[in-house]
């Protein structure tokens, strides 16, 4: 619970390192989304000059392709469902990310004006969002920077039994929503929900795409259907495909920082003790340990490789009053 607690309460944002692509869901590459894209479409269609097509994944004539180019995820209207879509992160143990942006990929079929954008709702939980046990860590309706991009989505374009032809209708807009968390090591869900800039128009989240393949190992992306949550599975096309797990596209912006030590500096199991600080300023001072017979932590309080640091001595006093690692 105490963990939980210090978590929840750390959104403080240390400042000085600049921002940049932390990660990118199920893309070898922070800064590439995964969106597959390319040049020409399976049938060999090439893309309009400059632009590229997203085409929706496959895993060749026999096994099938995906069906869905995308799931939806806008408010509800008066002819509209409303829907939230979510996916998981992970931040690695040693690691805190002080995040920034998180940005997603976004497309309203037919949809020609300035952005089909207005608005964002954005959660992060520790844990499925709104399942028993799960913590909300930050909630923010910031306005997000909505950008055109390059890149059209398109059906599956070789796998039967009808065969689309690509086409231009689906412009995929990359929308990035200010985030400010600092998020320690544990996994994390990303519950998005979009506002369109004009009533009842569908915003669909385009989900993570392979070059070659339908689904990939541990995919959990969930969606919220008329107020009731579900895992999404891609139904398939063919005659032979059966419903995979998918995953989202998404960006996570922002810097890497240091996590601290146990604020148990001496390893007795009391946390937050005043003999943790009498502890820290005898090992600090070359001192032993104290009580004797105990042994304490180094004194990398922030693990960022100086010691006998005063900046170590501001981070155990950080920590010691649940404020984040320094
Ligand atoms: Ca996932
Ligand atoms: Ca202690
Ligand atoms: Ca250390
Ligand atoms: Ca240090």
């Amino acid at each position: 619970m105490l963990r939980n607690t210090l978590i929840a309460a750390g959104l403080a944002i240390v400042p000085g390192a600049l921002a940049q692509n932390l990660y990118s869901n199920a893309s070898p590459d922070p800064n590439t989304p995964a969106l597959a894209s390319v040049s020409s479409t399976g049938s060999g269609v090439p893309a309009p000059g400059g632009a590229s097509w997203s085409e929706v994944g496959d895993a060749g004539p026999v096994v099938g392709a995906n069906a869905a180019a995308g799931f939806a995820a806008h408010v509800g209207g008066p002819n509209a469902l409303a829907y939230r879509i979510a996916d998981d992160v992970v931040v690695p143990s040693g690691s805190s990310w002080s995040v920034t942006s998180m940005t997603f990929y976004v497309y309203s079929p037919g949809f020609s004006g300035a952005s089909p954008i207005s608005g964002a709702n954005l959660k992060v939980w520790l844990g499925q969002p709104e399942a028993q046990g799960s913590l909300s860590v930050t909630s923010t309706t910031a306005a997000p920077v909505v950008s055109a991009t390059s890149i059209y989505r398109v059906f599956v374009t070789n796998v039967g039994p009808a065969i689309t032809s690509p086409d231009t209708s689906r412009q995929i807009w990359a929308v990035t929503v200010p985030v400010a968390a600092r998020l320690d090591p544990g996994a994390y869900w990303l519950d998005l929900q979009l506002t369109p800039s004009s009533p009842n128009l569908p915003l669909y989240v385009v989900p993570a795409t392979l070059a070659n393949g339908r689904t990939s190992a541990g995919w959990n992306a969930r969606q919220q259907v008329d107020g009731a949550w579900q895992a999404i599975a891609d139904t398939g096309k063919s005659a032979l495909a059966s419903p995979v797990a998918q995953d989202l596209a998404f960006l996570v912006a922002g810097s890497i920082g240091n996590v601290c030590d146990s604020v148990d500096f001496n390893n007795d199991g009391s946390l937050f003790d005043p003999t943790d600080i009498d502890a820290f300023f005898s090992v600090f001072s070359e001192g032993p340990c104290v009580p004797s017979g105990a042994t304490c932590n180094d004194i990398d309080f922030n693990n960022d490789g100086s010691f006998f640091d005063p900046q170590d001595v501001d981070a155990f006093f950080s920590v010691f009053s649940e404020g984040p690692c320094l």
